[in-house]
């Protein structure tokens, strides 16, 4: 690509060129996506990515937009050559003074300053996840990502009172209005959120936050059987008022990470499946918990840890957290992040390991997620990268019990050629008229969520 023309109309330094400072942005976190480009573009202003847009659009040069490179299913990589518009020059993060309880964000915000400027507010932002240092509010909004406390706050999607974005043709569309209602024909910030950089790059948003809890407490059960664990979600997401997270973990998993970051056995291993609860509200968390069905529930369990303080609930929480960190020490995983029915979550359990190893006698499954809202991450370590037997037997598992194909981490290149397993063809048919509407060059990261 000659960028001449490009660098003309930009402020200087907008377009890198150096290899060494490119190599840093072309590779996935998984390490599964390895691309290549010629120019890296830094915007700073939602004006110059149009300008970028424009350009590229008039060139018929690919883009993929780009914020923490901490995505799971390479919608971030330019595996093709494509221009990487990265959005980590644009970061501010203000305290809307004209309304309650909102922030206005650029899309290279990361996910870390949202929550500690909010919290220095007084509130609280309804996303949490392990990745939330690097990860951008970008990547979140077109991910749709979803993370800790779905089961309380929704996802991505529920947090984005408006959004501003710069479509293919590098027009500016929405804004940061943000009104708590607006019911002014269709909804661009749900249409964006989720759209994986394919039919806009987002710049700005509007968030909404929540009341600051006051005080929270984080329950780790030991458990020997799954229904166990479900009968547990069951009963604390009826009866508490304060559940914040429900995360499901095995043993497995727990000796990857407990090895690695030498964290303390727990119960002497003695256990195969593990849930973890957070509790967050008003005062008083603790007190509630204590009460009635649930009340019952905590002292009836032997194997049972619970973590108060700020430190103590870091270190039941750490468990959980480290899982991918500790995954991708002894490999690189196939990453199969699906939703089931919570009725069919015990027929996933009992049939799941032998799905992959029908595939690969000698794979290991990793499983962990975030169970009360039936989001497990299936991890495979094993077959080579380009071996997709196990993604495949996998999905279609998991689409014959009605699950979905993604739960979190978006559709990107890993699950295009999925994307029949939850759609149907005329819903395909019509979010590729939907992106031609906003992508008429077709430049916007090409070969994600639709195979190429
Ligand atoms: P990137 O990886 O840079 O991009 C992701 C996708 O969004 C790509 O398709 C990219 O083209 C597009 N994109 C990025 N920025 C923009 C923009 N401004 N406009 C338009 N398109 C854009 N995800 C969850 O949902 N829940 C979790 O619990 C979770 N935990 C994680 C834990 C770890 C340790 C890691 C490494 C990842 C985790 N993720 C999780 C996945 C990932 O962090 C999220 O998908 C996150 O939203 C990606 O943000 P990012 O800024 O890194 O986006
Ligand atoms: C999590 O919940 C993330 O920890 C990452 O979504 C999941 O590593 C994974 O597969
Ligand atoms: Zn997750």
């Amino acid at each position: 690509m000659d960028l001449e023309t490009l660098k003309a109309v930009l402020k200087p330094n907008r377009i890198v060129e150096d290899q060494q400072i490119i190599s840093g942005f072309t590779a996935d976190w998984t390490g599964r996506y390895k691309g290549h480009t010629t120019a890296l573009a830094l915007p700073e202003t939602p004006l110059e990515v149009a300008e970028i847009l424009k350009w590229c659009s008039n060139n018929k040069v690919a883009v993929v937009p780009q914020g923490g490179n901490t995505g799971m299913v390479g919608g971030s990589v330019p595996m093709h050559g494509e221009m990487i518009i990265s959005l980590r020059k644009m970061t501010k993060v203000e305290f809307s003074e004209n309304s309650v309880g909102q922030l206005i964000v650029e899309a290279g915000a990361s996910l870390a300053s949202i929550q500690e400027k909010s919290l220095e507010m007084g509130w609280m932002f309804g996303i949490d996840f392990t990745a939330r240092d690097s990860a951008t509010i970008g990547g979140a909004i077109a991910t749709n990502a979803g993370g800790n406390h779905v089961i309380r706050y929704g996802d991505t999607r529920k947090q984005l009172l408006d959004v501003e974005a710069v479509t293919g043709l590098g027009v500016i569309v929405g804004g940061v209005r943000g009104l708590v209602k607006d019911n002014t024909g269709y909804h661009l910030p749900s249409l964006l959120c989720g759209s994986e950089g394919t039919l806009a790059i987002v710049t700005r948003a509007r968030l909404r936050l929540w009341a600051k809890p006051d005080e929270r407490v984080v329950v780790l059960f030991g458990l020997d059987t799954p229904e166990e664990a479900l009968g547990l979600i069951e009963v604390f997401s009826r009866t508490s008022q304060d559940i914040l997270a429900c995360e499901i973990f095995f043993q497995n998993g727990v000796n990857l990470v407990s090895n690695l970051f030498g964290l303390e056995t727990l119960w002497e291993g003695k256990h195969s499946t593990y849930l973890l609860l957070e509790f967050a509200g008003g005062n008083g968390v603790m007190d509630r918990l204590n009460t009635g069905a649930c009340g019952e529930l905590l002292n009836e369990f032997g194997s049972i840890a619970i973590g108060e303080g700020k430190a103590n609930r870091s270190r039941l929480w750490s468990y959980r957290s480290l899982h991918t960190e500790a995954i991708s020490s002894s490999g690189i995983p196939h990453k199969i992040d699906v939703t089931i029915p919570h009725n069919q979550f015990l027929d996933f359990f009992q049939r799941i390991n032998s799905v992959v190893k029908r595939c690969d006698s000698n794979a290991e499954t990793y499983l962990f997620g975030h169970a009360g809202d039936g989001n497990i991450h299936v991890n495979v370590i094993g077959p080579g990268e380009n071996d997709l037997k196990v993604d495949e037997a996998v999905l279609e598992f998991v689409a014959s019990l009605g699950g979905s194909i993604s739960a979190e981490h978006g559709i990107g290149r890993a699950k295009s050629k999925y994307l029949h397993l939850r759609r149907t063809s005329e819903e395909i048919s019509l979010l590729k008229k939907l992106k031609g509407v906003f992508d008429p060059a077709g430049i916007l990261n090409p070969g994600v969520i639709f195979p190429e």
